[in-house]
């Protein structure tokens, strides 16, 4: 479990931005001009009460009028939190690909809806939203043609790029529902979630492109296939101009979209029917497909990427996520295309060509919000100011951070050298489960303070609570504990795919009524929230999740290895990495640098190379209680160097395996500190 870490808490003001005042001169509806329904509510802190204390009068307000209803909804929110039945918007009909293209394109067609950041710099394609429709349209017939239905799941196996939102999108048009999955994840791991989603289409294109080198998505597709025989389809588009193998399923997707109409009927989609599965790891082997529908889920993300980023109309928004993790979904895709915004995919990585990546393509297209990970900005941190202040960053107004925790080193660097102290920095934390954005501060609030490396502020609607071990409610400030959210909102997961009984023995018992995030938090003095880390077997490599049950499951599949534990640790620029112990089996004797290299490969193989662990440590045995438990408490107090705080030990079976492991750890570290002065 991580351990607690303050920040700084020097409070920070916006600077450079004439402040608004908290009076009656404030107009709240002026603002949110949803909010002329609520006479009285004059500035921030009333709106949020009342998006609290009358969720169903502020939602219901908000959902009439920023999505586009094919016919009105009768109820706003029919949820029973105890029961994990979460209903928003019920007898409403909408279509979601209308609300993110058709309506922009009767007010402005030739907006820019997409700008394609394609892995060689300067090779940017901009899209405006009349020709994401027809794309989109093209797209939608074709699937229709070659039988994909309403209800059925499509995996989409692509990084981003305008053919694969039309994907999401055209599916979103026919009432399909997507799974996409993200394209470093290993054919093994692609064929567990086509198989989990009974998917029978597949979408994916020949190659990829990224940081210069060529990936051969198709042939890893071809893999996943052939552990899924009831795969029945495989859209292929082409990213390079390199032919690949195409098999009796496989379709060339461009080309059987040329012979499309550019008009397509989009369905009525009830508010809670099905819009999107997306792979997310918990503490088991076996990840869940979180399910997310339409209504509720558009109105949460567009409503929180137009006012945690104050994105306003004209504005170029930058999010740098994949769109193979929620955040792409959320803040790629949905949220700016419902709000008709002009949005970025970026197909590159943070060091291709250089290090000034990000900063050069800030420049060049003039991006006014930018949005990516703690990871990334670490790794930059180490390259210098200099590729930073190379190019011309004044279109920034603000920065975002999301996926992990952000050191106070790196939120400095990012607000005083990215952001030269003009824009404020958001640490915005949220989940897959929780469909968008749900503490973060509120920089449209210009009275509101940051203090640095902190979450901050509930987005509206979000009632978070801090329980204690017994379950109890934990009053006051300046206090820690397990992070829940008291209230349903309408972008919060409605199920796991397949596993109701999952979903809610995961998020809705360890606290009755309450949705329990996995997280640990502290609130501050002044109220405010710092998330401290998971609580669960759940470990965070760079942003992205990944349960050590996952990685166990892999590297127990080596056929040296008896058993393994995996926990995570401390790591200077993913933020987390994976340590794991192995014993062997009876009898073998095999190389350290053999057995480290074939288990980085094999987890590499089983589930992404990310998931590669960092340090391998053959052990005699592993510390179990009497009754067979792994004590993975006493491993990771090991590997964090504290042996004196190892704790109760009387349920250990044996304290010679703790001493031996206490030594091997000690010669991986010295190892360590050599290969790194060397
Ligand atoms: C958006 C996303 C969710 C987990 C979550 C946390 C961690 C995310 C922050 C954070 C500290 C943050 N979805 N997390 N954001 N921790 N501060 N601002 O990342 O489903 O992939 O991961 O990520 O542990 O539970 S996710």
């Amino acid at each position: 479990m991580s351990l607690l870490f303050r920040a700084g808490t020097a409070a920070l003001r916006h600077r450079g931005r004439p402040p608004l005042r908290r009076s009656s001169t404030f107009n709240v509806s002026g603002y949110m001009p949803e909010a002329a329904s609520f006479p009285g509510v004059r500035d921030f802190p009333g709106l949020r009460a009342l998006s609290l204390q009358q969720p169903d009068r502020f939602w219901g307000a908000l959902g009439r009028e920023r999505l586009c209803w094919i016919s009105p909804f009768h109820s706003v929110s029919n949820c029973d939190l105890g029961q994990g039945s979460i209903r928003w918007f019920e007898g409403g009909q909408l279509n979601v690909s209308v609300n993110c293209i058709d309506r922009h394109v009767h007010k402005s067609p030739d907006k820019v809806a997409l700008i394609w950041e394609r892995d060689e710099p300067g090779a940017q394609v901009k899209i405006t939203y009349r020709q994401l429709l027809e794309v989109t349209c093209r797209l939608a017939n074709t699937l229709k043609r070659q039988g994909v239905r309403k209800g059925d799941r499509v995996t989409i196996y692509m990084p981003a790029s305008p053919i694969a939102v039309a994907s999401m999108l055209a599916c979103a048009r026919i009432g399909a529902v997507h799974s996409v999955v993200f394209a470093g994840f290993s054919a093994d791991a692609l064929a567990d979630r086509i198989q989990d989603a009974h998917s029978e289409t597949i979408i994916t294109s020949n190659q990829a492109v990224r940081g210069g080198r060529v990936i051969e998505l198709k042939k890893t597709v071809d893999q996943a296939v052939k552990l899924c025989p009831s795969v029945k389809r495989v859209f292929v588009a082409m990213r390079t101009e390199n032919k690949v193998l195409m098999s009796n399923i496989d379709i060339p997707l461009e080309e059987e979209m040329m012979k499309e109409e550019t008009a397509c009927d989009p369905v009525a989609m009830e508010s809670e029917d099905m819009l999107f599965l997306l792979y997310t790891s918990g503490s088991t082997g076996k990840p869940k497909g979180v399910v997310h529908t339409q209504a509720g889920y558009l109105l949460y993300t567009s409503l929180t990427h137009r006012y945690v980023f104050d994105y306003h109309d004209g504005d170029v928004f930058g999010c740098v996520a994949d769109i193979g993790w929620i955040t792409g979904h959320s803040y790629v895709v949905y949220g700016p295309l419902c709000n008709g915004g002009t949005t970025v995919l970026f197909e590159s990585t943070p060091v291709y060509p250089n290090p000034g990546r990000y900063w050069e393509t800030v420049e060049r297209l003039k991006i006014n919000q930018f949005y990516g990970a703690p990871t990334a900005i670490r790794l930059l941190l180490k390259y210098g100011d200099e590729w930073v202040k190379a190019h011309d960053r004044s279109s920034l107004k603000t920065l975002g951070s999301v996926g992990e925790p952000i050191n106070s080193k790196a939120w400095d660097w990012y607000y005083k050298v990215v952001g030269e102290g003009r824009c404020p920095v958001l640490d915005t934390w949220w989940q897959t489960e929780t469909g968008g954005i749900c503490i973060a501060p509120h920089p449209a609030d210009r009275e509101a303070e940051i203090v640095p490396a902190m979450a901050m502020r509930p987005f509206f609607g979000i009632n978070p609570v801090l329980m204690d071990d017994q379950g109890r409610r934990l009053a006051g400030n300046n206090i820690s504990g397990s992070l829940c959210i008291a209230q349903p909102w309408p972008g919060m997961a409605r199920t796991i795919y397949n596993d109701h009984e999952r979903f809610v023995n995961t998020y809705f018992k360890a606290y009755p009524n309450h949705f329990f995030t996995g997280d640990g938090a502290y609130r501050s003095k002044e109220g405010y929230y710092q998330i401290t880390g998971r609580l669960d077997d759940v470990i965070n490599i760079s942003g992205h999740r990944l349960g050590t049950a996952e990685i166990e499951g892999a590297v127990n599949q080596h056929r040296v290895v008896a058993e393994s534990a995996a926990i995570g640790c401390a790591h200077k620029i993913k933020g987390e990495g994976s340590y794991v112990f192995i014993v062997l089996k009876d009898g073998i004797d095999i190389a350290e640098h053999i057995i480290n290299k074939e288990l980085k490969d094999i987890v590499s193989q089983k589930i992404a190379k990310y998931a590669a662990p960092d340090f391998i440590q053959v052990v005699m045995r592993l510390p179990k209680t009497r009754s067979g438990k792994i004590m993975r408490r006493v491993l990771r107090k090991i590997v964090e160097n504290k042996v004196d705080e190892l704790g109760d030990l009387t349920t250990l079976d044996d304290y010679t395996a703790v001493q031996e492991i206490v030594a091997g750890h000690k010669l991986i570290l010295e190892k360590e500190a050599k290969n790194s002065s060397s």
